[in-house]
């Protein structure tokens, strides 16, 4: 090192306080190349135990951009996280020592089974809150996680963009979208508001998601939103922790990096927080706020009644659940009592229930009652809170939510990880602060109606327990046929059973292809008003509804139907409607000539014949075919 530059930086660490002999020599030896605030952060970042960071580093002039860029990335990290690097260190070793104890984060709490609202679908009580529920919609904002990879799903592109069916080809993001859109303008009718209030939407998401998120949207003219209704908040990753004292761990592909993993979708909280976006909508009389996941085709069925749960129970919290079976891959809903009398409803994430009950007197753990279910509802993590009691506790906490850590041992010392770890947070332990007086409840929903996540890839959904859901594209997108089919059931048309198919080793029911565009039928009472008469579809048969007046009276469909209209016409169908129809195709999951989107559900649609009528101008007409 050349004697001025001595100088400079023997009068830098005097200045800091800092005996140079307790610095990192090669850290020293480049510290006249750093600007004072990065002299500060690696300050700090010795100060935390991190000096290894260091280590690698070459004389002055080798890689000197590097070693600037290193440090964007601290300041970065630093200033991401609610009290810096220091705190996320400080929480990661107090974490990291308490899983190596083996410490149960629920000492001294003894599980229960809560009691909550249980609804059926189509009874009079189901009516009533999805009236209630489409009322209050117009003062909802929805958000939607988005910021997750899906490594278990193993898809390459952004789960929102994949579709929900194949039979109208609809993604996710675009399903979302025009569920919103539907309910904003039901909301609006329902209340003969004279100006329409716009609903908000929210998307989070990461660096791997967003870029891919605002180009599906923008590409799609935000399939219909306003793109001023549509907010993009972007997650940050953590930093990765390479050994039990909190070590960060450097990217094994770049050495002036510090490696980085997602924090979960708990960080919704905070970003939502620190947006503004909360006080705004409380000044426009906004009072509930609907978070919910990235692939369930069926999730807006059982939005209406939910919503109005919270409302006509005053829920500040309310998570939806359905049934769970014993080790399925949701977490349980679970009533908490602590020994010193505290009480909470809470999500159990799934690999935390079996240990939990086995460790307060349960021998046999998460299994299955008399019921063939789980006695703890399962959460489908979606969560409606009230706005104003939200934004009290986050005032309090900034949005911070209590973490957690996962380390993957090497081996039963527990002193190594196989690879390295990070501090996680999930949306739904935001009740874990609240005090007892919150009103913290839960809706549980038919399965059938609620809840076909689309997570698992086709190899290891074709390994899940037998009973269990596959959680797959290909049960994903059943599961949408088989609900709107037991929903015109249940609304008189006689739809004719499912087939039993294996798909990429999965095996499902194949019930008739029947999808509609939410405006056609967001509650059961609209969907009811729009069948009359003697109405029967057959299992081979598809059926697409795109539009808001198609009314079916005395239709016989037995093959492949699709109607489009424009709002203003309104459209009778009926009569006997035949032909070849569309067919379910079984495709091989491996042949890598066909789309991944189609592959993953292992069958596509063929369209032999099919009757597609278009109705563009407003009017009334009839399809009436013979
Ligand atoms: N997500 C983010 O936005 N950011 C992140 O950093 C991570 C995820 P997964 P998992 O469906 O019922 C949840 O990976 O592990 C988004 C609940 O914790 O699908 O299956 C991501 O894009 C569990 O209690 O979550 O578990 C996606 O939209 C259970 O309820 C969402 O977060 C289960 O979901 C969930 O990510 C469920």
């Amino acid at each position: 090192m050349a004697s001025a530059t001595a100088d400079s930086v023997a009068k830098i660490l005097s200045g800091l306080n800092i005996n140079a002999g307790d610095w990192p020599l090669n850290l020293v030896n480049n510290l006249h190349l750093l600007h004072p605030d990065q002299i500060e952060l690696a300050k700090m970042l010795v100060d935390l135990g991190q000096s290894h960071l260091f280590q690698h580093w070459p004389e002055p002039g080798v890689e000197d951009e590097q070693k600037k860029a290193f440090f964007a990335q601290v300041a970065k990290l630093n200033s991401n996280y609610p009290g810096g690097l220091a705190s996320y260190v400080k929480n990661a070793r107090e974490l990291l020592a308490d899983s190596k104890e083996g410490k149960n984060p629920y000492d001294g709490f003894t599980p229960s089974v809560p009691t909550g609202e249980v609804l059926s679908f189509g009874d009079n009580n189901f009516i009533k809150f999805e009236e209630a529920g489409v009322k209050e919609s117009q003062n909802a904002a929805f958000v939607l996680v988005a910021g997750g990879l899906g490594e278990r799903l193993g898809y390459n592109g952004i789960k929102v963009a994949l579709p929900a069916e194949t039979t109208t080809g609809t993604c996710f993001l675009q399903l979302y979208i025009e569920s919103i859109l539907a309910l904003q303008g039901a909301s609006s009718r329902l209340s003969h508001a004279t100006s329409p209030k716009v609903i908000p939407f929210v998307i989070m998401t990461s660096d791997d998601t967003h870029a891919r998120t605002l180009d599906l949207l923008e590409s799609n003219s935000y399939f219909g939103m306003k793109p001023t209704q549509v907010h993009l908040l972007k997650q940050e990753k953590v930093a990765c922790l390479e050994d039990n004292d909190a070590r960060l761990a450097l990217d094994p592909h770049d050495k002036y990096k510090i490696q980085t993993k997602p924090h979960g979708h708990g960080d919704v909280h905070s970003l939502l927080y620190s947006s503004g976006l909360l006080n705004v909508w409380r000044d426009a009389g906004l009072r509930w706020v609907l978070f919910f996941q990235d692939t369930n085709g069926l999730l807006f069925k059982a939005i209406p009644a939910s919503l109005g749960v919270s409302a006509l129970k005053h829920y500040h919290v309310n998570s939806l659940a359905v049934q769970r079976k014993a080790k399925e891959a949701i977490g349980g809903i679970t009533r908490l009592t602590h020994s010193d009398g505290r009480s909470m409803v809470i999500n159990v994430e799934y690999n935390q229930l079996d240990p939990l009950l086995r460790a307060t007197g349960h021998p046999d753990g998460d299994a299955n009652c008399e019921t063939g279910y789980s006695p703890f509802p399962g959460n489908i993590n979606q969560l409606i809170l009230e706005l104003g009691p939200y934004i009290e506790e986050l005032t309090k906490t900034g949005g911070a939510i209590k973490e957690f850590v996962n380390p993957k041992y090497k081996d039963a010392s527990k002193t190594s990880f196989k690879s390295s770890t990070r501090l996680e947070c999930m949306m739904q332990d935001y009740p874990k602060t609240l005090p007892p007086s919150a009103r913290v409840g839960f809706t549980v929903i038919d399965t059938w109606l609620a809840y076909a996540p689309v997570k698992n890839n086709p190899e290891d959904a074709a390994k899940v327990p037998k009973g269990n859901p596959y959680h797959s594209a290909t049960s994903g997108e059943m599961a949408i046929y088989r609900a709107n089919s037991r929903i015109l059931q249940k609304a008189g048309v006689q739809v004719e059973d499912p087939v039993k198919q294996v798909f990429n080793g999965q095996e499902v029911e194949v019930w008739p292809r029947i999808t509609w565009k939410p405006r056609w039928g967001l509650t059961f009472a609209e969907i009811k008003s729009k069948v009359s008469g003697n109405c029967s579809i057959s299992q081979r048969s598809t059926l697409g509804l795109k539009g808001r007046s198609i009314l079916l009276q005395n239709l016989s469909l037995d093959g492949a139907l699709i109607i489009n209209t424009v709002d203003g016409a309104k459209v009778k169908v009926g009569g006997s409607i035949q032909n070849k129809g569309w067919m379910v195709e079984s495709i091989d999951y491996k042949d890598t000539s066909i789309p991944e989107e189609l592959r993953t559900r292992g069958f596509r649609m063929k369209k032999v014949e099919g009757l597609e009528e278009t109705y563009n101008q407003p009017g009334e007409f009839s399809l009436k075919p013979c």
